[in-house]
């Protein structure tokens, strides 16, 4: 009896819940026949297809080579991208579990404990060699092997088999035969280029099991980093992380919109963290994508305040910055509204500052400039301002004037956003945006308690507007443009819940 009719047959006394666990027993992620919910034939994540994921490998691959142009005698190339592996807050029990992104970017494998090969040896005995006959590159994932107690406790795994099956690359083997593996490409080559992130994500476990020897062979020419060729194609977006990335904004956007609804005078910070997080997870984000700042009052000039234990007295405004992650997709949103549903005139005032000069700010996010220049315009802006509000001396000769400006305002305009919230950091801010790039806008001010050179009334407030941008050959595309910041329509949205 072949599998497929034995399992017809089984089925046949199965539940519908028994049948799943049947379907689902070799896979260790989501897959088109589990989880119908989630994923369409042909893809292995949600509208990445396998052949995105090939895409993806043969550009960082084929990049990567590209340095090495000129130079004759050095023809072979290995790349090694580790997954993240599980951490725990005490044994046995795990913190939750995110793939390393440049490993999850190139194969959409979601196990710990795995590795991704990409080579393109003509010299390794065949049973190790699928090369792909346009690009002669060969795909090839290590994995944790199927193991039936292990698989009782912690859920199923995919095996080579699987993973095969789930991603499409061109071969797999349990993570074990990694270090015997490295072992007979060195035996088999002379010269050849180790692309590995040596300082970054080093999987500590598998580094030990073979690759700290690899290296250490001394054989290969030279090892290079492998992300900043991985950043390079990740910090432009394909249209179906486009659309990955407006769903994850989305989400965030009306959730972050029910929040603010939801407040209300002597609120808890702790609520409204978890209120964001509820809305997300019912719109099917999988989680927040960081610890959210839920700052009132002062504690907004605090910029990575994540405690969020206060009471948020009427009369304050909440700074609230948060975002969700949508399979591997993040948003990154920032508002700040009056936990009353009124702003107060002087809070009103700074609002609308930091409103005018955001969208000023936002018209320059084309490929005509940089991050850096649309940083350093913001800065002009908003000493403009200060100096109008009489919160700053106008520029003379007796003072740094820039300096004095980012005291009241310490961090930066923006910076790129993807599978990461700080999405693809060895690209410079320096890079002219180019068309497919989504960034964060983030223009604010913060004025703490404690700054005496400012009129009293003003201390103890800090604003920020942060939006989420698709870069195009034109204007950019405000991807959270669903998320109220106009001062006017805040206080009719919050007037319209309590109602
Ligand atoms: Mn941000």
């Amino acid at each position: 009896m072949s599998c497929c009719n034995a399992l017809r047959t089984y089925s046949r006394f199965l539940r519908p819940t028994q049948l799943m666990t049947v379907l689902n027993r070799s896979f260790g992620q989501p897959v088109a026949q589990t989880h119908p919910h989630i994923l369409k034939q042909g893809e292995v994540t949600p509208f990445v297809t396998k052949e995105e994921y090939s895409q993806r490998r043969h550009n960082v691959f084929n990049l990567a080579l590209k340095q090495f142009e000129g130079s004759k005698n050095v023809k072979d190339h290995i790349m090694i991208f580790p997954s993240a592996y599980k951490m725990f807050m005490t044994i046995p029990i795990p913190y939750p579990f995110r793939q390393n992104t440049d490993f999850s970017y190139l194969s959409g494998f979601q196990e710990a404990d795995s590795v991704l090969v990409l080579h393109n040896s003509q010299k390794l005995p065949v049973s190790h060699r699928t090369l792909s006959p346009e690009t002669g590159m060969t795909s090839v994932l290590f994995v944790p092997r199927k193991d039936t107690h292990a698989e009782l406790w912690d859920g199923e795994r995919s095996g080579p088999h699987g993973a095969v099956e789930i991603t499409g690359v061109d071969g797999a083997y349990n993570s074990e035969d990694l270090g015997q593996f490295l072992q007979q490409y060195s035996e088999h080559h002379a010269n050849y280029v180790i692309w590995y992130d040596i300082e970054g994500n080093v999987h500590p476990q598998l580094h030990r099991a073979g690759i700290e020897d690899f290296i250490l062979q001394g054989r290969q020419k030279c090892v290079e980093t492998t992300t900043r060729s991985v950043h390079r194609i990740r910090v432009i977006k394909s249209p179906a992380e486009v659309q990955l990335m407006q769903k994850s904004v989305d989400i965030a956007s009306e959730s972050l919109e029910e929040v603010m609804k939801f407040s209300y005078p002597g609120v808890n910070e702790a609520y409204l963290e978890a209120k964001m997080e509820f809305e997300c997870v019912l719109r099917d984000a999988q989680m927040l994508a960081y610890p959210p700042v839920v700052a009132g009052g002062n504690r907004g000039n605090t910029i990575h305040y994540t405690r969020n234990n206060q009471i948020v007295p009427g009369g304050d405004m909440i700074l609230m910055d948060a975002g969700c992650e949508y399979h591997g997709f993040t948003s990154d949103l920032t508002r700040t509204w009056p936990v009353s549903g009124r702003f107060s005139p002087v809070q009103r005032r700074l609002y609308e500052m930091v409103l005018r000069i955001q969208l000023k700010v936002i018209s320059l996010c084309t490929p005509e400039f940089t991050l850096e220049q649309v940083y350093v315009y913001m800065l002009h802006l908003l000493g403009e301002e200060l100096v109008s509000l009489g919160l700053m001396k106008k520029k003379d000769k007796s003072s740094n004037h820039a300096e004095e400006i980012r005291k009241f305002y310490p961090h930066h305009i923006g910076h790129y956003l993807g599978m990461d919230v700080h999405d693809t950091p060895t690209m410079s801010r320096h890079t002219k945006l180019k068309p497919g790039m989504i960034i964060a806008i983030e223009p604010g001010v913060y004025i703490p308690a404690d700054r005496t050179s400012v009129p009293e009334q003003y201390r103890g407030i800090a604003i920020r507007i942060e939006d989420n941008l698709l870069i195009t050959e034109s204007q950019p595309i405000v991807l959270s443009d669903k998320c109220v910041k106009d001062p006017d329509h805040i206080e009719e949205m919050m007037a319209a819940a309590k109602s």
